[in-house]
């Protein structure tokens, strides 16, 4: 029942996963959100989105001060972007390291960035980097409606319940 399957300990952890404009216009949209689901991952919220300018600007306020922030905004707004939470067990670290290296040059083979892009301007995808840092940018980008609780058919198969 439910309460047993919140008694797993992180597995309620959601995580911000985010499209880029280029990852949307060579359409791997479908590709990424494969990958996720296939790991064991719940998807609990999902939408598509022109980015507002204001909201990136919050999104990425750590780095405001950064000589490629104009660029990276003018990126992020260049088209619609696909924004996500996923949760699990553990799914911020995991999804990073499915994400891998923010310059694709260094990201391993197999991991989303290793596999489908080249060049750290343009590196298809965003991963939130700590939960607390997820609990932010979820908070910024979904309201609270837009979160589906439910709990997946196959989670004896996915989790030791
Ligand atoms: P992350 O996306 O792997 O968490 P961050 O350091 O948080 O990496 O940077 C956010 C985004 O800013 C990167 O994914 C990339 O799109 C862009 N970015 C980071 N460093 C550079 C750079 O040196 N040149 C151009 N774009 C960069
Ligand atoms: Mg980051």
């Amino acid at each position: 029942g439910f309460s047993s399957i919140s008694g797993i300990p992180g597995v309620r952890e959601r995580t911000l996963i985010a499209v880029k404009p280029d990852g949307v216009q060579r359409h791997l949209v479908g590709q990424i959100m494969q990958r996720f689901e296939l790991k064991g991952f719940q998807l609990v919220g999902l939408k598509m989105l022109q980015a507002p300018e204001e909201l990136l600007s919050q999104h990425y306020q750590d780095l405001r001060r950064k000589p490629f922030y104009p660029s990276l905004l003018q990126y992020m707004t260049s088209g619609p972007i696909v924004v996500m939470v996923w949760e699990g067990h553990n799914v911020v670290r995991t999804s990073r390291i499915m994400v891998g290296d923010t310059n694709p040059a260094e990201a391993q083979a197999g991991t989303i960035r290793g596999d489908f892009s080249i060049h750290i301007s343009r590196n298809v995808i965003h991963a939130s980097d700590s939960v607390e840092g997820a609990k932010r940018e979820i908070q910024l980008w979904f309201h609270g409606k837009e979160l589906i609780d439910w709990t997946c058919c196959n989670h004896s198969s996915i989790y030791q319940v």
